[in-house]
């Protein structure tokens, strides 16, 4: 028997991993924009609010590579009860509220098909492929860094134009290896380990292919023994720890589509993060917007604290 105190205390638990690390607000998918997972506001709608995002947006780590949340992370419910529309071919970006520079990592997305509701998709059962993927450049700077100072903390994906048409779930992933090989003062008792940081969305795509990329399940989409779960991010440079060595990337490679595709150009609209009309929209984003500004100033705690 556990209490509802318990869960109350999880639950505030995880909006405090969230708090502490980002999350997605905003999803721009083929110049549709569209509410990511707000923590803050979010869970206060009744009924829940119509979102593309699974499990109410938690990003927390998780270090154990064989659990089950390594495919959607916590927090199963509610599911998504939102679709964003996407032409095969076309970009997705993720709008991260904030990050850690000390989170070094890559940054990837993945892609995996699914039939019937997405009310009875098991994450766990989905075979993901992966479609894009940032690690380290050749000067030592790592994806996040750049997620975070030159792409005003977003960062895009291109659905491979060849792949069939129809629903998928996109899994967007921060590896962070900061405590991977060791930890700093002050944070000894956090596991040595590389942490995964991920939210799934729930996406249709239209004029695709013919293509069906053979991909992983989560967990089991990576292993321990991986080169790219350990890398000591503090000695960086050249993405270099050891002369000649290179971050190896984790899980399969990234599939490339077959060909290219020329989109029409297509008008940016916004879908309303209410329903409520113009005014309850305003005050939503008014309030998303404090919020932001409040969680920058936690991150950024975190941040000077190295964990
Ligand atoms: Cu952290």
């Amino acid at each position: 028997m556990v209490s509802s105190s318990v869960f109350g205390l999880l639950a505030l638990a995880l909006a405090q991993q969230a708090c502490g690390h980002g999350y997605i607000w905003r999803v721009t998918a083929d110049n549709t924009i569209y509410p990511g997972w707000d923590v803050a506001l979010d869970p206060m709608l009744s009924p829940p609010p119509a979102r593309i995002a699974f499990g109410g947006g938690i990003v927390g780590p998780i270090i154990n590579i064989s659990a089950a949340e390594m495919a959607c992370n916590f927090g199963g419910s509610p599911r998504p009860s939102a679709i964003a529309e996407v032409r095969a071919g076309s970009n997705v970006t993720f709008h991260w509220s904030h990050w850690l520079y000390s989170h070094k990592g890559p940054i990837t997305a993945w892609m995996a098909p699914y039939t019937g509701p997405v009310s009875a998709v098991n994450p766990n059962d989905l075979s993901f492929f992966k479609i894009a993927e940032d690690t380290v450049d050749a000067a030592g700077v790592w994806a996040n860094v750049r997620m975070m100072d030159q792409t005003n903390r977003t960062w895009t994906a291109t659905i491979p134009a060849d792949i069939k048409s129809g629903t998928y779930i996109i899994r967007h992933e921060i590896v962070a290896l900061h405590f991977s090989t060791g930890t700093v003062p002050g944070w000894e008792f956090t596991p040595v380990a590389a942490q995964f940081y991920m939210t799934c969305f729930n996406f249709r795509v239209t004029g695709g292919g013919d293509a069906e990329p053979s991909g992983v399940k989560f967990p089991g989409g990576y292993r321990a023994d991986e080169k790219g779960m350990r890398f000591n991010v503090r000695n960086t440079t050249g993405g270099v720890v050891v002369p000649g060595e290179k971050y190896t990337p984790l899980g399969p490679a990234v599939y490339t589509s077959k060909y290219g595709v020329d989109l029409a150009e297509k008008p940016v609209t916004v879908v309303s993060p209410t329903g409520g009309g113009a005014e309850a929209d305003k005050s939503y984003w008014d309030a998303q917007q404090a919020f932001l500004e409040t969680q920058g100033k936690i991150v950024s705690y975190f941040d000077s604290m190295g964990g």
